[in-house]
C-alpha cells in the first residue's frame, strides 16, 4: 500500500486537525443521521486518542464519532479521490456526505477507500468517521476473557500489558490518483561485491498495456531502466555499480522515481510516483545476524507509541526526539512492540539507521478459549498482509515478528521460568507456524521471527529466523537477587543455542523503576536496582557472541492499565521516564553501547 504523496499527477490534502466528538454508548448515531453533522459535539485533536483529552473519556471503549468538513477543488475533478485513515482503533467506518463507504476492523493499519463518487466539488464536505475499541476475545489483541495476564490487566480487562487508547491515532488525508494509475511499487535490493541491484515491480490498477520508466538518483549516480507494462504489471532490474550500501552507520537513501503510461483502452494516463529507497541485505548466519555480509548487534528498545495528551496519537516532535535519545544511548534497533507504529516512525527508521523488527498487533495471544482461535488466526493472517504491504520497501525493516508472548495454556506469572506442559502447545505451534510462513510466503527477503514468553514452549521458537525471547530473570522470577539471576539467565541462553543454534536477541528484560527512588542496598524499584539489573543482563549477553541483540524493556515508562502490579496505572520499566527524563541505567547504556564496552566488542567481531 503507497503512502500518498503530491506531485505533478497526483494530489494530497491532510484534513487532520481539530474534529467536531461525540460518544454514541448507545449506538444511535448512525440512524440519527450524525453521518451528516453533529448536533452537540465537543472537539478533539486528529491524530490522537480520545481517552488522553478528556478526563470524563479516559476508561471510555465503546462507539464515538469524528466528523469534519473539507472542501475538495474541482481541479481534482477527473481523477479518483480516496479516503485514506493512518490508524483508527480498533474498528473505524467511514462516511461521506452522509453515505457510508466502507469500514476496516485493526487498529495500527492504514486503510483507504475510494470516494470519487461522493464528493460535493469546491463545496463544504462532510466527513464523518465511528470509531470503536471494544475489548473482544474474537479480536486481536483481546481483551474481555479470562487471560493468564490477570494481575496486571484488572481495568480495562485487555489480555495485554498497555492502556487501549482509541481513536484516530494517525493522519486522515483525502489523496487523488489519475483514473488508471501506480497501484503499488515493490522494491527487493541486493548486493553483489561493490554493486548493488534494486529489482522494482510495479503494478498498476487497471490491467492494461503500457511503458514506462523507473530511474534512481543520489549522489553521482543517476540509473534509468524503461518499463514495459503488460497486463498492468511491469518489473525491471536497475545495477548500481559501486552502490552506498544503507546500514546504521550509513543510511544512505536513493531516490526511486516510478513513471507510468500508455495510451490503451480503458483510457489514455500517466502517472508517477517516487519513494526513498536503501540497497541493502540481511541474513543470519549461525549466531550472527547479517547486514550487508557484515555482522551487526541490534540493540535498543522495546518501546510504545504512547505520551501524555497524545496518547497513540501521531506525535512528530515526540518521534524525533525520541529517535534522538535512542541514539545518544547508543541504540540502533528497536520493535514495534506491540502493533505496527505509524508509517512517518518507519520513514524516519529509514533515514536514521534505525534496525526495525515490525511486529503485528498478536499480543499475548491466548490459547484456552479453542473457539475463538480460527477467527483470530484470520485476523492475524490479515494484519500480516496489511503490515507488509505497508512496510515491504522500509530498508530500516529487517525482521517481521508475527506475534509477542503467546501464552500457553496453564501459564502463569507465578509459574515464570519453570518448564511445564501444556495441553496447548501444539495449538499454539500451528496457530504461529501458520504465521510465520505466512510472512515468509510474502516477503522471502526478510527474517521472521515469533517473540516468545518466559516458560513457553520452545517448540514454538522452530520457526524464528532469530530467537527473540522475552525475559525477567531478576523481575517477575527471582526479584531482588540479581546473582541467582544471572546464573539462571546464563543457563537459559545457553540452552537456547545449544538447541537452535541461531542467533538469539532478548527482545525484553527490564525493570520497574520509579525515577527518583533510590537505594543503598539496591532493592526493587529503585533507579540503582535497575541499572544493576541491565548492566547484568549486558554483561550476562557480551560474555556470548550468539547473542545478536538487545532490547531493554522499554524505552520510557508508558500507560498500562490499573492492577496492583502498576503504578499509577504506568508500567515504569522505561529507562527514561513517560516525560523523557533519563534514570540511572540510560547511562548504563550509554555506556555499553558507545563507550569502551562497545569499542571492545567492535575488535573482537573485527578480530583485532
Ligand atoms: C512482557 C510483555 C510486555 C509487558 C512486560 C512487562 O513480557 O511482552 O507487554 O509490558 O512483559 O513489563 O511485564
Amino acid at each position: 500500500m503507497l503512502y500518498p504523496i503530491q506531485n505533478n499527477t497526483r494530489n494530497k490534502l491532510d484534513i487532520s486537525g481539530i474534529w467536531d466528538f461525540r460518544i454514541d454508548p448507545g449506538g444511535i448515531g448512525e440512524a440519527e443521521g450524525w453521518a451528516n453533522g453533529l448536533a452537540a459535539s465537543r472537539p478533539i485533536a486528529v491524530p490522537g486518542s480520545w481517552n488522553e483529552q478528556y478526563e470524563d473519556l479516559f476508561g471510555y471503549l465503546d462507539l464515538a464519532w469524528y466528523v469534519t468538513t473539507v472542501t475538495v477543488p474541482s481541479s481534482w475533478q477527473g481523477q479518483r479521490i480516496f479516503i485514506r485513515v493512518g490508524s483508527a482503533c480498533y474498528y473505524g467506518t467511514v462516511y461521506v456526505n452522509g453515505v457510508k463507504v466502507g469500514s476496516h476492523e485493526g487498529g495500527h493499519l492504514p486503510f483507504a477507500f475510494e470516494i470519487s463518487e461522493h464528493i460535493r466539488w469546491d463545496q463544504a464536505n462532510v466527513i464523518a468517521i465511528s470509531v470503536e475499541n471494544e475489548l473482544k476475545p474474537t479480536r486481536v489483541p483481546s481483551g474481555n476473557m479470562n487471560s493468564m495476564m490477570g494481575m496486571f490487566a484488572s481495568t480495562p480487562r485487555t489480555t495485554f500489558d498497555f492502556y487501549p487508547f482509541a481513536g484516530l491515532h494517525r493522519p486522515v488525508v483525502l489523496y487523488s490518483t489519475p483514473q488508471t494509475h501506480i497501484e503499488d511499487v515493490t522494491v527487493v535490493t541486493d548486493i553483489h561485491g561493490a554493486g548493488g541491484s534494486v529489482k522494482v515491480t510495479v503494478r498498476l490498477n487497471d490491467d492494461v498495456a503500457g511503458s514506462g520508466a523507473v530511474r534512481l538518483t543520489g549522489g553521482d549516480t543517476r540509473i534509468e531502466a524503461g518499463l514495459n507494462f503488460v497486463d498492468g504489471k511491469a518489473e525491471t532490474t536497475l545495477i548500481v555499480p559501486n552502490a552506498r550500501f544503507w546500514s546504521d552507520q550509513d543510511p544512505y537513501l536513493y531516490d526511486l522515481a516510478v513513471e507510468a503510461a500508455g495510451v490503451e483502452s480503458p483510457r489514455p494516463f500517466d502517472d508517477q510516483y517516487s519513494l526513498k529507497v536503501g540497497i541493502r541485505t540481511i541474513a543470519v548466519q549461525g549466531g550472527q545476524i547479517l547486514l550487508n555480509g557484515q555482522p551487526v548487534q541490534m540493540n535498543g528498545f522495546g518501546r510504545h507509541e504512547d505520551f501524555i495528551a497524545s496518547g497513540k496519537g501521531l506525535n512528530l516532535p515526540l518521534m524525533v526526539k525520541d529517535y534522538q535519545l535512542m541514539r545518544w544511548t547508543g541504540a540502533n534497533s528497536y520493535r514495534t512492540s506491540h502493533y505496527p507504529y505509524s508509517e512517518e516512525e518507519m520513514q524516519l527508521a529509514d533515514r536514521e539507521g534505525f534496525l526495525i523488527i515490525d511486529e503485528i498487533p498478536a499480543v499475548s495471544l491466548q490459547f484456552g478459549d479453542e473457539e475463538n482461535i480460527p477467527v483470530r488466526l484470520q485476523v492475524c493472517l490479515r494484519q500480516i498482509d496489511e503490515l507488509i504491504a505497508r512496510d515491504k520497501n522500509h530498508p530500516s525493516v529487517v525482521m517481521w515478528c508475527v506475534a509477542n508472548e503467546p501464552m500457553p495454556v496453564g501459564f502463569g506469572v507465578g509459574s515464570v521460568g519453570e518448564k511445564f506442559v501444556s495441553p496447548s502447545e501444539a495449538i499454539g505451534k500451528e496457530f504461529l507456524d501458520t504465521l510465520a510462513a505466512r510472512a515468509r510466503a510474502l516477503d522471502p527477503t526478510r527474517l521472521v521471527t515469533v517473540v516468545t514468553v518466559m516458560g513457553g514452549p520452545t517448540s514454538w521458537m522452530e520457526q524464528s529466523d532469530v530467537v527473540c525471547m522475552n525475559r525477567y530473570w531478576g523481575w517477575y522470577t527471582l526479584g531482588g537477587e540479581l546473582e541467582k539471576a544471572r546464573a539462571k539467565l546464563a543457563e537459559e541462553l545457553d540452552e537456547v543455542w545449544q538447541q537452535f543454534k541461531r542467533p538469539i536477541i532478548m527482545t525484553e528484560f527490564g525493570a520497574d523503576t520509579l525515577a527518583g527512588m533510590h537505594g543503598h542496598p539496591t532493592v526493587m524499584w529503585t533507579e540503582e536496582y535497575q541499572a544493576d539489573f541491565i548492566r547484568m543482563h549486558l554483561e550476562t549477553a557480551a560474555a556470548r557472541p550468539f547473542v545478536a541483540g538487545m532490547h531493554v524493556w522499554n524505552f520510557a515508562d508508558f500507560a498500562a492499565v490499573q492492577s496492583i502490579a502498576r503504578v499509577g496505572g504506568l508500567n515504569m520499566k522505561g529507562i527514561f521516564t513517560r516525560t523523557r527524563s533519563p534514570k540511572m541505567a540510560a547511562y548504563v547504556l550509554r555506556e555499553f553501547w558507545t563507550g569502551e564496552q562497545a569499542r571492545a566488542k567492535v575488535h573482537t567481531a573485527a578480530g583485532s
